[in-house]
């Protein structure tokens, strides 16, 4: 019995340890406005996303090249993208990393403007969300994720920039630019090649 048992045990052990440290570590730095971004989610994250979320500890980083300035913060495509950034920081910071922030992301990159609409199919509040984004804790986020940003990509030159295991890849970038994200997934985890 006691053999059964260990035995039980180094499996569900050795299960639980495949699970937490196979994952490939994607880390997504994003603008709520760039179209190239709104790309990355609506044809590549999101659709694949069934398929690809078991093997993958997604972290996104709504940021890109803004910066922050003594009023607050400076977008590449104005105010409204300031907006969604921190919009999405908030949110984020009240739902599960991985598929329940992807569902926000991939809801907002799809509608850049239908904020309720991302919220309720959350159920988040958005008395909530209103609160973190005029609170400072939103700024807090955003400061954050630039730091992050700045420390993690190449500036970054380009937007979106992807990041597997933490280190950045310049080959890797060129071929998400064209449009392979499955592909660099794929070098990194071969079960989904
Ligand atoms: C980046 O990826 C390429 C293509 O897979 C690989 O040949 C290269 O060794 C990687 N570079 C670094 C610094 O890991
Ligand atoms: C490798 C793979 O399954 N890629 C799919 C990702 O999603 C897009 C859009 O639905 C598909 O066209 C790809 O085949």
């Amino acid at each position: 019995m006691v053999g059964v048992g260990s035995l039980l045990l180094s499996s569900l052990l050795l299960i639980s340890t495949r699970s937490t440290f196979a994952k490939v570590a994607v880390s997504v730095y994003y603008e709520s406005l760039c179209p190239d971004s709104r790309d990355l989610f609506t044809q590549e994250l999101c659709p694949n996303w069934s398929k690809i979320g078991d093997y993958v500890h997604l972290k996104l980083v709504p940021f890109g090249k803004a910066s922050s300035v003594a009023s607050g913060f400076q977008c590449q495509h104005g105010p409204k993208e300031c907006y969604g950034n921190i919009f999405q920081s908030c949110a984020f910071s009240m739902l599960q990393p991985g598929t329940k922030q992807l569902n926000f992301a991939c809801c907002y990159m799809a509608n850049p403007y239908d904020y309720s609409s991302c919220l309720r199919r959350s159920g988040l509040a958005a008395s909530e969300v209103r609160r973190c984004m005029t609170s400072g804790e939103g700024r807090e986020l955003q400061l954050i994720a630039e730091v992050d940003t700045k420390h993690n990509t190449p500036g970054p030159r380009y937007v979106p920039t992807v990041v597997f295991n933490k280190k950045y890849n310049e080959s890797d970038q060129r071929k998400i630019e064209e449009g392979h994200f499955m592909g660099v997934l794929c070098k990194y985890e071969k079960r989904l090649c």
